[in-house]
């Protein structure tokens, strides 16, 4: 059997219902084969894929917390190193009550390619728990952030692992742990990305992955011979990523027509309005039946439904596995040319393998949706040397970076006879820089 196989086997068996951290792997180990059977012995010896697929540290703790009826609830938190063969942990945590540890691992092994591609020096990891922010009040929020950092400061600090955002995890989040950290420790340090502007966060951070995104899909098109301005775009999610991916797509000339969150969906053709999806979302924290209510040219659906809509463009913005099969084959039917993702694996593997044989530019998201971490690497070095950039200064650092990452891996994918395979150019082109890295460190 090849090594590349032989992991995977042994990746399903050691890490048993872990579906989410399977599919990753898989992914990841498909792109792979051509690199690693060229050296295969070598790899082997070196154990690289076993200690690749195994993360570094993995924590899971109790976080106790009050509600406002004084009810004592119990929420897991989790934290997984994976890989700091190229820097300190970086990566977001999630709060969502679907968060389980295989889930935390995808996103973890996913986190240590994206972080790779950015080119800066930062290694993979994320966390997060099982506590739904929605519904909760600011107190029940603030009383969940600090217990969950009153066990996770021990870990944490801005030369070992830096956590973020990610979903349910937001400025207000970020303060609150940030606050709690800075109690415990006595330090005002780097710890966190993500931070508010007053306490040393990143101009445009907030914008970063959706903007990211945007510049990335523009390069992709440009170097197909398309050009974004006028394309009809499909959106999912109504969060971070998609309220700014929306954004820069209208600055770009593109339309963007819809939107979703978990309960139903926007089909607006007059485009969507980003003022008022940001009044609904950051600032009402309400659905989505607000932004139809007032807003005449747009319909509200109940449930799932965004890739029934005619697009040129595509971009998922939401969840895991939230593009199937069935939404890859409407897509191509309408004539949608192009997919970049901006959540984490949301296209399923038989939706990519589809939507790449029937000529569709797919980019995955460790590569399209970069820009968040990257820019979060970019507030790293600003806490370090204790000064903050221009708005300006930061988004051309961005834009440069999403650039530069699209040509990496469309060199990686020409360079390995797979012109035109962004899945395979991202994989391989991520792996490369860390192998040598866990090469050149040794066994550890
Ligand atoms: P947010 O919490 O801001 O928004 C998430 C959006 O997706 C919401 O509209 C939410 O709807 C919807 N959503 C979440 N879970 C589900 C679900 N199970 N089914 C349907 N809809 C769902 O998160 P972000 O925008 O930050 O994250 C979105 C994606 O982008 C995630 O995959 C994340 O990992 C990824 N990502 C985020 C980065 C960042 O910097 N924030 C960077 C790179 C990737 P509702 O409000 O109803 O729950
Ligand atoms: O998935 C991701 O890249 C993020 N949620 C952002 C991580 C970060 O450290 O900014």
């Amino acid at each position: 059997m090849s090594y590349v196989d032989e992991v995977f086997d042994l990746v399903v068996a050691k890490n048993p219902a872990q579906p989410e951290f399977h599919q990753a792997v898989k992914e990841v180990l498909e792109s792979l084969r051509v690199v690693i059977e060229a050296e295969e012995e070598k790899y082997r010896k070196d154990a690289l894929l076993e200690r690749l697929v195994t993360p570094e540290r993995q924590l899971i703790f109790r976080v106790p917390w009050v509600d406002d009826k004084g009810q004592v609830q119990v929420n897991n938190g989790y934290r997984v190193q994976f890989n700091s063969a190229i820097g300190p942990y970086k990566g977001g945590l999630r709060l969502h009550p679907s968060v389980n540890l295989g889930i935390i691992k995808f996103l973890g092994f996913e986190q240590i390619f994206k972080n790779s591609l950015t080119g800066l020096p930062i290694g993979g990891g994320k966390g997060g728990s099982d506590f739904d922010p929605k519904g909760k009040s600011d107190r029940e929020v603030m009383a969940f952030c600090q217990s969950f950092i009153n066990e996770l400061y021990k870990y944490i600090g801005a030369n070992t692992d830096v956590p973020a955002g990610d979903i349910g995890t937001g400025a207000r989040e970020i303060g609150y742990m940030y606050g709690q950290y800075k109690r415990l420790t006595g330090l005002y340090e780097g710890v966190l990305t993500g931070k508010g502007l007053s306490y040393g966060g990143s101009l445009a951070r907030t914008e970063a992955t959706g903007y990211g995104l945007l510049y990335l899909t523009e390069e992709m098109l440009k170097c197909n011979g398309r050009d974004i301005k006028n394309k009809v775009i499909a959106v999912s999610g109504a969060g971070n990523v998609a309220i700014y991916a929306i954004q820069k797509a209208k600055q770009l000339g593109a339309k963007p027509v819809t939107c979703s969150d978990s309960t139903g969906w926007i089909y607006d053709p007059a485009g969507i309005d980003v003022d008022l999806l940001k009044e609904v979302k950051e600032v009402k924290r309400a659905r989505l039946t607000e932004y139809a209510a007032a807003r005449p040219s747009a319909e509200y659906h109940e449930g799932k439904g965004v890739w029934s809509v005619a697009c040129d463009i595509a971009l998922p913005c939401a969840t895991q596995n939230e593009l199937d099969l069935e939404d890859a084959k409407m897509l191509v039917a309408n004539r949608c040319f192009a997919v970049a993702e901006g959540a984490n694996m949301p296209t399923t593997m038989e939706a990519t393998e589809y939507l790449q044989q029937n000529k569709v530019l797919f980019c995955p998201g460790k590569a399209s949706n970069a820009g968040g971490v990257a820019t979060s690497a970019l507030e790293m070095s600003q806490n370090s040397e204790r000064l903050s950039w221009t708005f300006k200064e930061v988004d051309s650092k961005l834009k440069e970076i999403m650039v530069n990452i699209f040509h990496n891996l469309d060199d990686a994918a020409k360079k390995y006879n797979m012109k035109g395979n962004y899945v395979a150019g991202a994989n391989i082109a991520g792996f490369l820089k860390v192998a040598e890295a866990m090469t050149a460190q040794g066994i550890v």
